[in-house]
């Protein structure tokens, strides 16, 4: 089944009571049983909904995995992973992550004696000096967030591999539409459905899908036992989302490309961040590893201050400064103060977290209206 047929029907059939071709929302906390032990599959809302059985069950098609295991955030869900290691095991993450995805790691993970250590990914030798015999799973973003870097799956699943080290995805930025880690060998993805999964900034959710029996048993285990699940009607969001993903991030690539381009041309930017760029190190690998670049571009000022970003910032009347990306809205935010606030000056400054960088989620607009928005924000 071709990516646009499964969004409608893949893991989706009408309600067997009623024939609503809609998934319905399942609001319930438990479920009625014959006798102690005899139920329909179904015994307590933690542990089991219907909605979420068809999220997950659409999520695992959409990634060509097995297994979708959904949880109440983005964050949620890398709780739950990380959950399945030990103190003493190693975390090798990316440098250049989301800020939450760090302060977890570092702050709440780190606390129970997890070690994490964060390295640029576009050398593996990188990856290789930092696996010690404790190391027990890689984390990548690709694209990061927010420098809109890549990392070549396909290498770093064969030095896992060679060492026994399981792999995760962070797919949030490409969304399974442009990208689908699983078919290139890592072991586990992670979505912020938050984002492009929902689409329309009126959700949080997280998800994660593997392949792996092993894996998914424990992963079902933790969101039990832990909690962090999401509620009936945020899956039947999520659900409803996912009908128009890859209409929306054809047409949010299609804005994202021509407002890259502007930006690389205007006297005011210094660099510009886009997978689809040729002047981008790694757009040979964009080319391979993606079906398309995706929505997201951050920029840096020649004048790099806080003060020129905020002008910018401030002046864009289409462009809602917030937090958050993948909506059909067009956003802009300031990583330095916002999305990666909790990463420490020095950290954030190594990857090109910039005072002045600006980072941009395209919406499906019109791009026109767009870059006219920009460039009188880049003006003022
Ligand atoms: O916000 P939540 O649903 O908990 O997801 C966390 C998360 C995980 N991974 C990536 C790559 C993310 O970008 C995020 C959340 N990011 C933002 C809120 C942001 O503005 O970048």
């Amino acid at each position: 089944m071709k990516f646009a047929t499964k969004v409608i029907h893949a893991g989706i059939e009408p309600d067997v009571s009623s024939g609503a071709i809609m998934t319905p929302i399942f609001q319930t906390s438990t479920y009625v049983q014959d006798a102690p032990g005899v139920h329909k599959g179904f015994e307590y809302a933690r542990t089991q909904n219907p909605t979420r059985n068809v999220l997950q069950n659409q999520l695992a098609a959409l990634e060509n995995g097995d297994y979708g295991i959904c949880f109440a955030s983005g964050l949620a869900a890398t709780d739950a992973i990380m959950k399945m290691f030990k103190s003493g095991d190693e975390v090798i993450s990316c440098n250049d992550l989301y800020g939450g995805t760090y302060r977890i790691f570092n702050r709440v993970f780190g606390k129970f004696g997890l070690k994490f250590s964060f390295v640029d990914m576009s050398e593996m030798k990188n990856i290789e000096a930092a696996i010690t015999s404790n190391t027990k799973l890689i984390w990548i973003e690709t694209p990061t967030n927010p420098m809109l870097n890549l990392v070549d799956i396909v290498e770093v699943v064969a030095l896992a591999k060679k060492q026994g080290v399981l792999v995760c995805v962070d797919n949030t930025f490409a969304s399974p539409y442009l990208q689908t880690p699983l078919d290139l060998g890592a072991d586990i993805v992670i979505h912020s459905a938050t984002k492009y999964l929902g689409g329309h900034s009126d959700v949080i959710h997280g998800a994660v899908v593997v392949k792996d029996k092993n894996l998914a048993d424990e992963l079902y285990f933790l969101q039990n036992a832990s909690g962090a699940v999401p509620g009936p009607q945020d899956c039947f969001l999520i659900l409803r989302g996912i009908k128009t993903l890859h209409l929306r991030m054809d047409r949010a690539c299609e804005n994202a490309a021509k407002i890259a381009a502007f930006l690389e041309g205007h006297d005011r930017v210094e660099k510009v961040n886009f997978p689809g760029l040729k002047s981008h190190p790694q757009h040979e690998l964009a080319k391979r590893q993606m079906k398309n670049f995706g929505g997201m571009v951050s920029f840096s000022l020649k004048e790099d201050s806080i003060e020129a970003a905020n002008k910018v910032l401030s002046n864009t009347k289409l462009f809602a400064l917030a937090e958050s990306l993948g909506g059909v809205e067009s956003l802009i935010g300031h990583p330095a103060t916002m999305t990666h606030a909790s990463i420490p000056l020095e950290e954030r400054r190594k990857t090109g977290v910039l005072d002045s960088l600006i980072r941009l989620s395209i919406g499906i607009e019109d791009a026109d209206d767009l870059i006219e928005d920009l460039n009188i924000a880049l003006n003022a």
